[in-house]
C-alpha cells in the first residue's frame, strides 16, 4: 500500500506509547489493550503513519494526574499490587477506591494509567501550542474515572486532564461522547462550570445498564445561579439504534450545540462499543456511521482532541479507529475497503477482510428508538440550548 499523501491544510498528530498495549486486565475481562496493537497495525498497513506527526507519549507525572485526582487515591493506585485484593488490611481501601471485577488490579497498573493519560495530555498540549490541529490518542477516552475512585474499566480520567489543559487556552471547550456508555466522569468533573459543555449519547436504562446515569433531564446543577446549570447535555437511547437515525440525531444535536456554545476546542470520545456486534454494547451502528459522526465534528474546523474509549470486539474497534484516523487525515477516499494483504494479524479480519463488514446485519437488534422518541429528544435539546450562550 502506498503512503497517503500528507494533507497540506492542517496537521494531525498521533500520540501513543506501545508500552500500554501489553497490559492485561485478566483473561475474562472485556477490556483488551491489545486492540490498540491491532489498530496501529491497520493504520500502518494503510500507510497512514506517513501522513501524521507521530509522538511517543510520555507517562503523565504524579503532579499532572493530581491536577484532577485526589492524592490519597493516586498514592493507593501507585502502590497497590495484584495480591492485595485478598489482603484483609487492604480491603477497606479496595472498596473505597472501587477496585474489583470491573477495575481489577493488574501488573503495571500505574504505568498503564500514566501512559494513557500522558497521551491525552501531550495531545492537548500540541493543540494549545498550535503544533497540531487534530491530536489523536486512541489509548485514552476513559470517561468513567472519578477524582478519587476507579469506575467502569477507567482508573484515571485522561479526558478531564486533557480538557483542563485545553481550558488554559480556550474560554469554552465542548466534549462529545459517542461511547455506548454515559460519559459520567467527565460530566461530573465539569458539572459546576459553564466553561465545558458535555454532550453524551448513550444507552440509558437506570437499573440495567452501566452506569445508570445520563437521563435526558439530567442537565447540570439545579440551582439556576450555578454557572454549570444546563451545561450537561444527555442523549439517552434504547437498544438497536441504526446508522441513519444515529447520524441524523447526532447532526441535529451536535450542530446546534457547536453553533450556540461556540467552543474554542472540542474533545471527542470515540468509544467503539456503540458499533453493532460489540461484546457489551447494544446499538446497531456500522463502522461507516460511527465514522460519519467523527467526520461531522471535523467539519467545524476547531482544534480537536480525539480519544478512544470502550470497544470490546477488537477487530471492529480497530476497523473503526483506523477508518476514523483516515477521516481525520482527509484520506478516507484513498483507503481500500479491502484490508491490505500485508497487515499483521490479518486473520482477525476474516472471512470478509473488509474495513466495513455489515455489523448491523450480523446480530440484528430491533431498533427500539421510534421516530417520535428521537424527534422528542431533538426538541428537548433545542429547549435546553436556549439557556446556553457562547
Ligand atoms: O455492569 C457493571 C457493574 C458490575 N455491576 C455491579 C455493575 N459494569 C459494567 C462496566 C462497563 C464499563 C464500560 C466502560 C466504557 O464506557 C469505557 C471504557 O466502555 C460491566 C459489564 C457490562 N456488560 O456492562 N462490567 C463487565 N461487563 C465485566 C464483564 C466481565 C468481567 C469484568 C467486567
Ligand atoms: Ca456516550
Ligand atoms: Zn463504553
Amino acid at each position: 500500500q502506498n503512503a497517503i499523501p500528507r494533507p497540506s491544510g492542517y496537521r494531525v498528530s498521533w500520540h501513543a506509547n506501545p508500552d500500554v498495549e501489553p497490559h492485561h486486565f485478566g483473561s475474562s475481562h472485556p477490556m483488551k489493550p491489545w486492540r490498540l496493537t491491532l489498530t496501529k497495525q491497520l493504520v500502518m498497513a494503510y500507510g497512514m503513519h506517513h501522513a501524521m506527526d507521530l509522538y511517543l507519549a510520555r507517562a503523565a507525572t504524579y503532579e499532572e494526574l493530581a491536577e484532577f485526582h485526589h492524592t490519597d487515591y493516586l498514592d493507593f493506585l501507585q502502590q497497590v499490587m495484584p495480591g492485595d485484593m485478598e489482603k484483609p488490611e487492604k480491603s477497606e481501601s479496595i472498596v473505597k477506591y472501587n477496585f474489583g471485577d470491573d477495575c481489577p488490579i493488574f501488573n503495571g497498573l500505574y504505568e498503564y494509567c500514566s501512559l494513557y493519560a500522558g497521551g491525552s495530555l501531550d495531545a492537548a498540549r500540541k493543540l494549545c501550542n498550535n503544533q497540531s490541529e487534530i491530536a489523536i490518542n486512541w489509548s485514552g477516552g476513559l470517561h468513567h474515572a472519578k477524582k478519587g475512585e476507579a469506575s467502569g474499566f477507567c482508573y484515571v480520567n485522561d479526558i478531564v486532564l486533557g480538557i483542563l489543559q485545553l481550558l488554559r487556552h480556550h474560554p469554552r471547550v465542548m466534549y462529545v461522547d459517542i461511547d455506548v456508555h454515559h460519559g459520567d466522569g467527565v460530566e461530573q468533573a465539569f458539572w459546576s462550570t459553564d466553561r465545558v459543555l458535555t454532550v453524551s449519547f448513550h444507552k440509558y436504562d437506570k437499573d440495567n445498564f452501566f452506569p445508570g446515569t445520563g437521563a435526558r433531564d439530567s442537565t447540570g446543577p439545579s440551582h439556576p445561579l450555578n454557572p454549570g446549570a444546563h451545561h450537561a447535555l444527555n442523549v439517552p437511547l434504547h437498544d438497536g439504534i441504526d446508522d441513519k437515525s444515529y447520524i441524523q440525531l447526532f447532526k441535529d444535536i451536535v450542530g446546534p450545540c457547536i453553533e450556540t456554545y461556540k467552543p474554542g476546542a472540542i474533545a471527542l470520545q470515540c468509544g467503539a462499543d456503540s458499533l453493532g456486534c460489540d461484546r457489551l454494547g447494544c446499538f446497531n451502528l456500522n463502522v461507516g456511521a460511527h465514522g460519519a459522526c467523527v467526520a461531522y465534528v471535523k467539519t467545524f474546523n476547531l482544534p480537536l482532541l480525539v480519544v478512544g474509549g470502550g470497544g470490546y470486539t477488537p477487530r471492529n474497534v480497530s476497523r473503526a479507529w483506523a477508518h476514523e484516523t483516515s477521516i481525520l487525515l482527509d484520506a478516507a477516499d484513498l483507503i481500500d475497503p479491502n484490508i491490505p494483504e500485508t497487515v499483521t494479524f490479518r486473520n482477525h479480519f476474516g472471512p470478509d477482510y473488509s474495513l466495513f463488514p455489515p455489523l448491523s446485519e450480523m446480530r440484528k437488534l430491533d431498533n427500539k428508538n421510534s421516530r417520535a422518541y428521537l424527534n422528542g429528544l431533538v426538541q428537548s435539546v433545542r429547549e435546553q440550548l436556549r439557556y446556553i450562550r457562547g
